[in-house]
Order: C-alpha cells, then sequence, then structure tokens
C-alpha cells in the first residue's frame, strides 16, 4: 500500500507564517520570503496533478477513465471534440467551463457537451472520489506529429506536475513521439512514466517482452519507467461482481500501472513537502521568532510544578469557563501522555500547538476574557509560534519548554477570564 504523505501541518505553519508577516513593513527580504512561503502553500494544498498525453487514439482518456474508476472522458474515434480535460475533487458533480482570460462558467453535475459548446480552453470536472483529493488528472487533446497540436502538448505539459506518455503498442513509441517528448523539460521527463496500451491485443501481447525490453533501454533520461497496459481488460476485471477479478487485474497490467503512477504521485508531493519544510526551518520559523520576541524567560526546571502550580492558583473555581476547557484540554494532553509511555515528543509538542492555536482563536473571536486583557489573545499567538518551533529541536528542554508555556498561559487565562479579577503581573510569553 502506498502512503500518501499528508501536509496539513506543513500548510498550516506555512498560514500562520504569512498571516503573521501580513502586515509587517514591506522590504525586499521579506516580498521575497512571501512569495516562496505563498508558492509552497498554493503547491501543497492541491492534488498533484498528473498529464495524459500521447498522439491521437492512443489510449489517454480510457487510461484516465480507468484510473478514475468512472466512465468520464469520451474515447473512440468518433467522439466529441474536446480541449484538455481535467477530472478534480468536489464535494458534488460539477463542470467548470474555463478560459485562460475569462471568468469561468460552472454546471452542476457533468456535462461535458454542454460545456464543450461553449468552446472553452479547457474544462474541470469535479467528482466525489476521496482519491482526486491527491491526485488529478489531466487529459490532453491528442497530439499530432506536424501540426498546431504537437505546441499545444507542450504547453499544456506545462500545467502538470507528473505526466504519463501514452503510446500505442501496435506501433510503439515512434519517432515523432520521441521528437516531440524530447522537447519536454527534463523536470517533468524525471516525473513521468511511458505506457505501452493495447498490450491486450494478441500481436502486442506477443511482442511485449521484446518491445518493452527495447523501450527499457531507451528510457534513461526519458522516462522512470515503461509499463505495458491492456486497458479495456483491466475496466472489465474491476468490474466484476460480486468483487474484482484481481488475478485480471495484475495479469493485464492494471495493477502495475495504478502502482506506479501513485508511486510517481507520492514521491512528488513528498519531495515537495521536504522542501517546504527545509524553508519553514530555516527561513520562516526564524523570521516568525524574530518578530514574536525573545523566547520566554520560564523555569524551565520547574516543569510539571509549573502547571501544577497555575492549577492550584486556578482553584478554587471562580466563574472562568474559558480556564475550566483550557485547563480540560491540558488534561487530555497528560492523560494521553500517561497511558502511552511512547508517545513522540514531536507528536507532544504539536497536541500542545493544536491546544494553544485553537484557544487564540476561541480568544480572539469571543468576548471571554477582561476587557483590560486585550493582550492575551496575541500571547496566545506568540505561544503557537513557539510551540511550532520547539518541534524542530532535539532532547527534553523543548518539552520543559513547552510545560513553562502551557503554565504561562494558564495563569494569563486565570487573571483574564475570571470575573473576579485579581491580576498577576503582566509577564509575557
Ligand atoms: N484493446 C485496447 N483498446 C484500447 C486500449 N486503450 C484504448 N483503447 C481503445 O482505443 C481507442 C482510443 O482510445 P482513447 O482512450 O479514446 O484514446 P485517446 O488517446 O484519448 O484519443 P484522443 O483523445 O482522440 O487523442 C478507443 O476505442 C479505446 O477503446 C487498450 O489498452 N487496449
Ligand atoms: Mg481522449
Amino acid at each position: 500500500m502506498i502512503e500518501f504523505p499528508g501536509t496539513e501541518q506543513e500548510v498550516r505553519q506555512l498560514e500562520r507564517f504569512l498571516t503573521a508577516t501580513e502586515k509587517e513593513a514591506p522590504s525586499a527580504e521579506l516580498e521575497e520570503l512571501r512569495t516562496r512561503a505563498l508558492a509552497h502553500a498554493e503547491r501543497l494544498s492541491n492534488a498533484v496533478s498528473i498529464g495524459f498525453a500521447g498522439e491521437f487514439g492512443a489510449g489517454k482518456s480510457s487510461l484516465a477513465n480507468m484510473l478514475a474508476g468512472a466512465d468520464i472522458l469520451p474515447t473512440g474515434p468518433q467522439h466529441l471534440k474536446l480541449p484538455l480535460v481535467i477530472v478534480a475533487y468536489a464535494e458534488a458533480p460539477e463542470t467548470t467551463v474555463g478560459w485562460w482570460n475569462k471568468e469561468p462558467k460552472v454546471y452542476s453535475g457533468i456535462a461535458l457537451e454542454k460545456a464543450a459548446a461553449d468552446n472553452p480552453d479547457f474544462i474541470s470536472v469535479g467528482l466525489n472520489t476521496p482519491a482526486l483529493q491527491e491526485i488529478s488528472l489531466f487529459d490532453l487533446p491528442g497530439a499530432g506529429a506536424l501540426d498546431d497540436t504537437y505546441k499545444q502538448t507542450l504547453e499544456l505539459l506545462d500545467y502538470v506536475d507528473c505526466a504519463i506518455w501514452c503510446t500505442n503498442g501496435t506501433n510503439a513509441w515512434r519517432e515523432t513521439e520521441r521528437h516531440l517528448w524530447s522537447k519536454v523539460p527534463q523536470k517533468l521527463r524525471d516525473n513521468s512514466l511511458l505506457a505501452v496500451t493495447h498490450a491486450d491485443l494478441p500481436p502486442v501481447r506477443d511482442a511485449l517482452d521484446r518491445v518493452v525490453g527495447r523501450l527499457n533501454k531507451e528510457k534513461d533520461g526519458m522516462f522512470r519507467s515503461v509499463v505495458p497496459i491492456g486497458t479495456p481488460v483491466a475496466v472489465k476485471a474491476m468490474e466484476q461482481e460480486p468483487e474484482p477479478d484481481f488475478e485480471l487485474w495484475e495479469i493485464c497490467g492494471g495493477q502495475n500501472l495504478a502502482e506506479q503512477v501513485l508511486r510517481l504521485a507520492s514521491d512528488h508531493r513528498q519531495h515537495d513537502l521536504e522542501a517546504a519544510r527545509k524553508d519553514l526551518e530555516q527561513d520562516f520559523l526564524p523570521y516568525l521568532e524574530e518578530i514574536s520576541g525573545p523566547e520566554p524567560v520560564a523555569d524551565v526546571d520547574a516543569g510539571g510544578k509549573a502547571v501544577h502550580a497555575s492549577l492550584e492558583s486556578a482553584l478554587p473555581p471562580l466563574d472562568n469557563p474559558i480556564l475550566e476547557d483550557w485547563l480540560a484540554a491540558i488534561a487530555s494532553i497528560y492523560n494521553d501522555l500517561r497511558e502511552s509511555s511512547e508517545i513522540e515528543p514531536a507528536a507532544f509538542l504539536q497536541s500542545c500547538q493544536e491546544i494553544v492555536e485553537d484557544f487564540a482563536e476561541r480568544l480572539d473571536s469571543g468576548a471571554e476574557i477582561d476587557p483590560e486583557a486585550g493582550w492575551i489573545p496575541a500571547e496566545f499567538e506568540k505561544a503557537t509560534d513557539l510551540l511550532l518551533l520547539l518541534q524542530f529541536e532535539s532532547g527534553d528542554a523543548p518539552l520543559k519548554d513547552a510545560i513553562s508555556i502551557l503554565a504561562q498561559l494558564s495563569d494569563n487565562l486565570a487573571w483574564a477570564g475570571s470575573t473576579v479579577a485579581s491580576a498577576p503581573p503582566r509577564t509575557g510569553t
């Protein structure tokens, strides 16, 4: 099973950086950091796009349908003439008609024919298929050897992260295809597969080992791998009732192709994720730390005792609902810790950060604290950033720091959320 790496935490960190720096005095350095952070956030928030390209009738749409698990794209010689069609995730089925230079139009349901009549530059079909949250499919129009469609294919390939070049196994990897593919940027070629279609047809099947052997010798610098596939057979195997014919699915190449596509997309995502983490660690989070002020000067050794003391100082219960919720949230982390001796430091820090972040939002939106304590929501925001930073450090020290931060915030809430305002001195985090 290929795992698709999650991006939520990194996206949240990037958004935090972007929000926190929005109102900072502009400078060339900050501008460059923000542009970079925005690009990472966009990349990690979108599905990885896979382009299906190849000459006319090579089997692009059939293959995209197979992977989408739906008969969405028209196939065969007589089909409706379509521009680029994107199959992507949507809550409810919808069809978006798009142009490069004007506002799109949206129809509910799957309406390819109606969309094509608008003469768009591209059409996007939204389906409620969970896998499409990770991967979107770009079905390109067929490429001809010598006409404008050749240029159009190259232009559209600019929009995809990975590609599958479909070549018809009856006459695989012709000179015209090689010529077009040689113009594709190396970066995309490194993220592409060569799918040899029609592998189910007897003449292709009989010569398959020899053909794939030849293509494998040629593939270096061109494709990650060469994958034969008999698409209609793979579709039939998956449609078998009461359950798919897994043996047939494997024999016709469906299993291998699906695995290779998933691995391609997941490796691409991992690569983007690592690039974002590197920038967060080296640039964005240190910058945040700089503008959020120094780290808290807390009695680190006091550790859990500090929290204990703060709990005691919060009792007997005053009329302070936000503090009660806060203490319950912290108690739940301690319970998790007690129940599992193997809890990872990073997971503990992340739990702390999530709770602080939730309360920062709650404080921002509600009137739950003393009007005089308007500075406290900012303390929670700063603490969220600090807890993020601590996740990049090793050893026990970050855990102790995190506990001190929680203790400090408890003190703040004990004072600010109480209707009996017995104010302690205003110490910042
Ligand atoms: N036997 C067999 N037929 C296939 C295979 N792949 C596609 N076909 C058939 O080949 C024809 C063309 O397939 P499409 O999926 O429409 O090809 P396409 O590349 O999208 O074509 P254009 O969009 O017109 O360029 C259809 O009749 C498909 O049923 C395959 O692996 N095996
Ligand atoms: Mg097609």
